[in-house]
């Protein structure tokens, strides 16, 4: 190895797995009758068991714990994902190893640190000659699909079917890659992801086998465009302010006073808080990034929604620009702050109200299948996110009670009741549990896992 190269990895070590070490997300997992082969992952050896589970990935991007009511949120009612904490298992300590979008997905999919996968950010293409683990859920005999967010630059490996969205996506009308090439779907993101995750669960896969479906939800990412009846029905609430929201850094670290996620002047006027692009006044507030603020507005929303899509967004649009061409000028600061965290947490919240009740679909129809009976449900969010605490959105610092990774499993069909799991968890350890769930044991290539030492599955503790 190079000097320089020993050099870049002491710098990725630092950057990414010293000081962005604890963000937050959550996991869920729903039920199965397992019955482990000790068939060795790495040796591409079968498992033999005919009642293998069903597994049934679920992930969002950018959910914070503090914004699922099973983990106690002041913010939002999440039945549906509620359900599967009911059913399960909540992990309350769990985090992931590196705090942002891409390098997270692509621990948790090979099951390694990020200097080892070396996916160390969101630009820079991910080593597809690595082993992901719906690679060897297919070439063991499971069927395998992936629709939603991969967020990899890459076409997904070891899937029999796709549908993807390139990069981060859009919320409204939004393209997919497809294995036959990009296509265009009309209507909201988190819909049709479902819509085309419950065709394939229903006509679309090989019945004879199990399968390993990931769907992966882009909600609730920035810039948090709800679909239109959301946005109106959570336009106006009023959310608690978090009692750090006005935190002034005076005894905190470089760091914390320079980050560029502060509410106040970094969550752009037009971009996030969605004052329409040909309303907005740039003299109001000069020193954001006009060409970003701008035009990732139009990107989204002004190229993209119909004409009729844009009469129903209209109705909140009208209200927002109004009000903040009104009364902007005139704020405080801290009611400037208080301004932008309210329209923040109006759309954050709204898209994930489309998540939960998406997911609520889908569960429902393992129920009415009778799918639920042998079918694991993981539910969990690449990564944290700050809600207004420290003044922050966003994601990259690790601030103990904020930012550690909530996941959640439930145990589909044959209930564990529900429980909770306070022992530290890491998220790379994700990709090996999902492998013990299949009945493979791991090696040394992945990191070892404790997830399935707490489950009671058919009666016996799963051994590590
Ligand atoms: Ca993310």
């Amino acid at each position: 190895m190079s000097r320089q190269n020993t050099t870049l990895i002491k710098l990725f070590w630092h950057r990414y797995c010293k000081v962005v070490i604890f963000p937050a997300g959550l996991l869920m997992l729903s039920s199965c009758s397992l019955s482990m082969s000790g068939a060795t992952a790495n040796k591409n050896a079968s498992v033999s068991s005919a009642n293998r589970p069903n597994i049934l990935f679920i992930m969002s991007d950018d959910h914070a714990y503090q914004a699922i009511s099973a983990y106690g949120s002041k913010l939002i009612d999440t039945p549906n994902i509620d359900r599967l904490a009911k059913q399960g298992m909540r992990f309350t300590n769990a985090t992931v190893t590196n705090s942002i979008c891409a390098p997270s997905r692509a621990t948790i999919l090979t099951g390694k640190h990020t200097h080892i996968n070396g996916k160390i950010d969101n630009r820079m293409p991910f080593d597809d000659s690595q082993q992901t683990f719906p690679q060897i859920f297919q070439r063991n005999g499971y069927q395998t699909a992936m629709f939603g967010k991969l967020h990899f630059g890459n076409n997904p490996k070891g899937v029999d079917d796709f549908m993807i969205l390139p990069d981060q996506g859009d919320y409204i009308n939004p393209d997919f890659e497809t294995p036959n090439g990009t296509i265009r779907k009309q209507g909201y993101v988190t819909d049709i992801i479902t819509d085309e995750t419950l065709k394939w669960l229903k006509a679309g896969r090989d019945q004879s086998k199990p399968f390993m479906l990931a769907y992966l939800h882009k909600a609730p990412h920035r810039s948090w465009w709800p679909r239109a009846d959301k946005f109106a029905e959570f336009y106006g609430k009023q959310y608690p302010l978090p009692d750090s929201l006005f935190d002034d850094y005076a005894s905190r670290g470089t760091a914390a006073k320079t980050a560029e996620m502060t509410i106040r002047k970094f969550m752009l006027p037009v971009k996030d808080t969605k004052v329409s692009a040909d309303r907005y006044d740039p003299r109001y507030e000069p020193y954001v990034n006009q060409k970003d603020n701008i035009g990732v507005f139009e990107r989204q929303y002004t190229d993209r929604a119909t004409a009729q899509q844009k009469i129903e967004y209209e109705k909140v649009l009208s209200q927002i620009a109004q009000d903040y061409n009104d009364n902007w000028p005139t704020m405080s600061e801290k009611e400037k702050t208080i301004w932008k965290y309210q329209r923040y947490m109006q759309d954050y919240l709204a898209t994930i109200s489309s998540v939960d009740d998406n997911i609520g679909r889908v569960l429902d129809y393992l129920d009415e299948s009778g799918l639920a009976e042998n079918t694991l449900v993981v539910y969990t969010s690449d990564q944290g996110f700050f809600l207004g605490e420290h003044g922050w959105y966003d994601k990259r610092f690790a601030y103990y009670g904020i930012n550690e990774n909530a996941f959640t499993g439930a145990l589909a069909g044959k209930n564990q009741g529900q429980s909770s799991i306070r022992r530290a968890r890491s998220k790379f350890r994700l990709c090996s549990d999902i492998f013990r769930c299949g009945g493979y044991n791991t090696t040394r290539r992945y990191a070892r896992t404790e997830l399935f030492t707490f489950v009671n599955w058919s009666g016996t503790k799963v051994a590590t």
